[in-house]
């Protein structure tokens, strides 16, 4: 991508709304913009980054052997009035009335919806497991919507569905996610800490929280520090296995972990001082299995083995892609930008042309732009003509992991600037060598 042909909306001032780091870095690197409180554009540069995020997302529920499908988000009233939940859920759910006259609303969440599409369909234990997402968009009407698309009124969710035939089968279905997402927040690279947390108006008994630790994050959270070296579930964990997965979910229950809500200070002072993490964190995904609470409600059943009717077992798994890409700002930033973890910059790298308009400068950038794009390399070059200071500036701040600087010193005698964006640490290198260093494979 050219920058004089791309849109990338800068901001020069601090934008004073902001309160967090990453609201402000997302604002001033164009990202997003606000259209009403808590509802936001995703900007070009920032919508590549959550394309990113979806799609290491998309590639871990995919692995764990859920399925995509895409529900709408507005639906009736009648479905929620089934669960009970049309007037349990209060103020956050914003209703809507149709030229009919008929009562909906935009989807806060999809249990329902989701519970009435395996009611139509599946008949048979045969046809389970069965686990059903999407990435959509919800609303909430959230009292207090802040810090950007941290907590937005309108923002996206992945949430998925599980439908087995007990409680045994929903604890694999649990399991399975409960891998999906430490290795999905590790890709992103973030340690998220599955921590117990109050299930709300989802419902059941059992949830976990992934929180990641952050200054900034809204909960106060409590864990062990052994959380923070345990190993990440492999690319090759065979999720069909389920005392393996099992295995994966004991050791990451094995310590104290738990959000305020869930608190249990004694058992907390139970962990020796120095092994005690009492952080803030911001929750980037919650998991729940809620049993027969909505299949019951809903009529969503199977015929067993056993030629008798079992109503199924459903657990729900949410994470927030609008809200992980702020999460990964607070994670990696420094007080000159963004500083991208590979796996989900916008551009891998950068291409500066100090000097637009000499030829030597154009000629070494246009070279190095085309053999970069030839192999894949996601490259954004700054072919503009603002003075350099400037397009320095730019380069940290949207934060591509490498920049390539071509001045016109270098590139007389041949050669280029690499810079590490995360480092700092500079190399001057032939063209050549250059173009081969950021082609080479990881
Ligand atoms: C699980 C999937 C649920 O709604 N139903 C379907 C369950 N869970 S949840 O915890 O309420 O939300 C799941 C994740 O969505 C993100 N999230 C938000 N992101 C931005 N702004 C918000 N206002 C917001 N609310 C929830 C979080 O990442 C949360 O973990």
């Amino acid at each position: 991508m050219r920058l004089s042909r791309f849109f990338l909306p800068i901001l020069k001032e601090n934008p004073k709304e902001a309160e967090i780091v990453s609201h402000r870095l997302m604002l001033r690197a164009g990202m997003i913009k606000q259209q009403s409180a808590g509802i936001y554009t995703w900007l070009p540069l920032g919508k590549r980054v959550l394309d990113k995020v979806n799609a290491i997302i998309r590639e871990e529920q995919n692995r764990s052997g859920a399925i995509e499908l895409l529900m709408p988000t507005l639906q009736s009233a009648e479905l929620w009035q089934e669960s009970g939940r049309y007037d349990a859920y209060g103020k956050e759910m914003l209703r809507i009335k149709d030229r009919q006259d008929r009562p909906m609303l935009y989807g806060p969440t999809n249990e329902e919806m989701i519970t009435d599409v395996f009611r139509s369909f599946v008949k048979s234990y045969k046809d389970l497991p069965l686990n059903l997402y999407h990435i959509q968009l919800k609303f909430r009407d959230e009292i207090r919507p802040r810090f950007g698309t941290m907590r937005s009124r309108e923002f996206l969710m992945k949430d998925a569905y599980s439908f087995d035939l007990d409680r045994e089968g929903a604890e694999h279905a649990y399991n399975r996610m409960f891998a999906a997402y430490l290795r999905t927040f590790s890709r992103m690279g973030l340690r998220a800490i599955p921590m117990r947390a109050d299930t709300g108006p989802i419902g059941g008994n059992l949830s976990h929280e992934f929180i990641i630790l952050a200054d900034t994050g809204e909960s106060e959270v409590f864990c062990h520090k052994d959380f923070l070296d345990f190993d990440i579930p492999a690319e090759d964990t065979d999720f069909d296995d389920v005392a393996g997965l099992r295995a994966i979910f004991d050791k990451w229950t094995s310590r104290y972990a738990a959000t305020s809500e869930m608190h249990d200070a004694a058992a907390f002072e139970a962990v020796p001082e120095e092994e005690r993490v009492s952080a803030r964190g911001i929750e980037v995904g919650h998991i729940f299995y809620f049993g027969t609470k909505y299949s019951e409600a809903m009529g969503a059943k199977v015929q067993g083995p056993d030629g008798k009717e079992h109503i199924v077992h459903m657990g729900s798994y949410g994470i927030g892609p609008t809200r992980l890409v702020p999460a990964i700002i607070e994670a990696s930033h420094d007080e000159n930008g963004i500083v991208w973890p590979k796996a989900v910059a916008p551009f891998e790298a950068i291409v500066v042309n100090m000097k637009a308009g000499d030829a030597a400068c154009d000629a070494a950038c246009e070279t190095i732009y085309a053999a970069l794009a030839k192999a894949g390399v996601d490259t954004l070059y700054d072919d503009t003509d603002e003075r350099a200071g400037a397009k320095f500036a730019t380069a940290d701040l949207i934060g591509a992991p490498v920049q390539v600087i071509a001045g016109p010193r270098a590139v007389g005698n041949g050669e280029v600037e690499i810079k590490d964006r995360k480092t700092g640490a500079r190399e001057t290198l032939t063209i050549e060598a250059a173009i081969n260093r950021l082609t080479a494979a990881d």
